[in-house]
């Protein structure tokens, strides 16, 4: 995935890739639908690429019996994908059963159902390809089914980096750092892309708890007195507590090989590991994350007594160290060729490490430090690099807690303006869909899911209905209401990535991917060109996609992706009603 300075595509920039490109993308589908169907309750919309047509039909997909008949919307074209597309909206159709969109003179679409639960198997899905991205674990079949593998990167013994060294940790020593899971395609572990990562895993439960209770995912620990999301959320929260030196703090930015290892399995990966430099960003990451979970956890301490106590702890020790290294950004050391991850602001980290502070301690310290991003935005959704916006979905959502109501008050105001503009943007979109033609960039199919996790905080505040039906439509548009009209996540739906840029879906030898995983998406960025010698079918920003191995730009996955897609699935199947 792309952990160097997260780029944007000037409108000039796209501009030229608009007026360049060619028409490629014959393959897909002229009725683009979400491929995972609808909830009874649900919005629904499909996209048809077929400008001269007017009507179109919903039929049982076994007796072909017409179930519901409507007129297309006005025609219009998509400067994303140079389409003139039309929209059918079926919403009215509550009953649940299996169907087809029909239109005259277009193949009709893959059958998709109407039914209650309809993202259950995904969300479980999207959860369990954590399950099977852990390190330090031999997956048994029990757990993995036909993924099973044997454990690889135990990461018990890790050096010390001289970029990490310390009085107390000189260059060399070895520390244990086990368990956590790998960032993307590659064996690497990074703290800045985990604290996203886990933090809306946490969110997710803290939000949306009685959706996650009943849902059971066969993990390891299934049945231990703690839900199955949480349990996942702990194997990589009990790796990032030993990335904090014991001595004062601060955290280690990754831990990291020193080159990418090959496409091999994980127990084939040996090659020496590393911690490497403590800095701003991360120390400030690993603070909110922690003390989101030290909250998140409160319920369950008898599970493990004191741990939340301890998660606290670590969170604010890790806030002091911040305090006084105020400035100390990721330099990636001239020997260390993995992903960088490096941020040169850090103002959004300093405000979202205080929101979570104060929404799990209530200390007025924390207050003003958390208002201190509480102003409009041009940024409209959370990434790694710019985190600010999920400590508004904190501080609204925990309005009730001691000491957060203030601070509650000052971040629902950007939050719901910046919900509204997502809402217009959505209402305007040929596609029906929040996203900007700059959005296209690599992991965009993440940008449209964190839009969508925005949207869905707002929604809480103030449930305006068409918050949610953005946010439906985000989900539409990754699982197939989208460009290429396939379902962006592997082993879902009716079409979906058969190569993504992950090692261990290479070299496992079954020939379906590694299942749940979100694949980045159309990026007309292209960085992987050298990489891969098969052109992509398309420069136009949504056609931008090539589902090759080679292509880390459009085709990687990684463990920040996926979490919006967790909280997306999990929120609508709790709040469509
Ligand atoms: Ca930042
Ligand atoms: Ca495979």
């Amino acid at each position: 995935m792309n952990r160097s300075a997260p780029p944007r595509l000037t409108a000039l920039a796209a501009a030229t890739l608009l007026s360049a490109s060619v028409c490629a993308h014959a393959a897909s589908p002229l009725i683009k639908i979400n491929q995972l169907g609808f909830l009874p309750a649900s919005q629904k919309l499909a996209v048809v690429n077929a400008p001269d047509a007017t009507r179109f039909a919903v039929v049982d997909a076994a007796s072909g019996k017409t179930v519901f008949e409507g007129a297309l919307g006005v025609p219009s074209t998509w400067d994303a994908s140079g389409e003139t597309v039309r929209l059918a909206d079926f919403s009215a159709l509550r009953t649940p059963g299996s169907y087809r969109l029909v239109i005259a003179g277009v193949p009709e679409s893959a059958p998709f159902p109407v039914k209650a639960d309809a993202y259950r198997e995904l969300d479980a899905g999207a959860i369990r390809a954590y399950t099977l991205n852990r390190a330090g674990i031999a997956l048994t079949p029990a757990v993995a089914g036909a993924y099973a593998r044997p454990a690889g990167h135990p990461d018990t013994r890790v050096e010390i980096h001289p970029s990490a060294a310390s009085a107390g940790r000189p260059a060399g020593t070895v520390i244990s750092s086990p368990k956590g899971w790998y960032d993307a395609g590659d064996y690497n572990k990074y703290i800045v892309n985990s604290g996203i990562s886990t933090y809306t895993l946490l969110a997710a439960y803290e939000n949306f708890p009685a959706w996650f209770d009943k849902l059971a995912l066969r993990l390891p620990e299934s049945g231990n007195g703690l839900p199955d999301l949480l349990n996942e959320a702990l194997w990589n929260l009990e790796w990032m507590a030993t990335m904090q030196d014991p001595e004062d703090g601060g955290v280690y930015h990754k831990l990291t090989n020193k080159a990418f290892d090959g496409m091999v399995m994980p127990d084939k990966a040996t090659a020496p590991r590393y911690v490497v430099q403590k800095n701003t960003a991360a120390t400030l990451d690993f603070a909110a994350t922690m003390a989101a979970a030290s909250r998140v956890l409160a319920p369950f301490d008898k599970q493990n007594p004191g741990r939340s106590a301890r998660y606290l702890a670590a969170a604010e020790a890790a806030w002091a160290w911040a305090r006084s290294h105020p400035q100390v950004l990721y330099q990636q050391p001239a020997d260390i060729l993995t992903g960088g991850y490096g941020d040169k602001k850090v103002d959004d980290e300093f405000a979202w490490a205080a929101a979570e502070l104060l929404a799990t301690t209530g200390k007025a310290v924390y207050r003003a430090p958390a208002m201190a991003m509480a102003g409009s935005s041009e940024q409209t959704e959370p990434g790694w690099a710019d985190v600010h916006m999920l400590g508004w979905i904190t501080l609204t959502a925990q309005r009730t807690r001691p000491g957060v109501s203030e601070a509650a008050t000052a971040a629902a105001r950007p939050l719901l303006a910046n919900a509204d503009k997502l809402a217009a943007r959505w209402q305007a979109s040929p596609y029906r869909v929040s996203m900007a033609r700059r959005d296209f960039v690599w992991g965009s199919n993440a940008v449209i899911l964190n839009q969508a996790m925005m949207l869905v905080a707002a929604y809480r505040v103030q449930p305006q209905p068409a918050y949610l039906h953005a946010a439906q439509s985000a989900l539409d548009y990754v699982l197939g209401r989208n460009g290429p009209g396939i379902s962006f996540v592997t082993g879902f739906g009716t079409a979906s990535p058969q190569h993504p840029h992950h090692r261990p879906s290479e070299a496992d030898g079954i020939a379906a991917p590694v299942p749940g995983w979100l694949v980045g998406g159309p990026n007309p960025g292209q960085q992987d060109l050298k990489a891969c010698p098969g052109p992509y079918p398309s420069a136009l920003p949504a056609l931008s996609y090539l589902d090759d191995v080679c292509s880390y730009a459009s085709n990687e996955v990684a463990i920040n992706w996926n979490a919006p897609l967790v909280y997306v699935a999990a929120a609508l199947e709790s709040l469509v009603k």
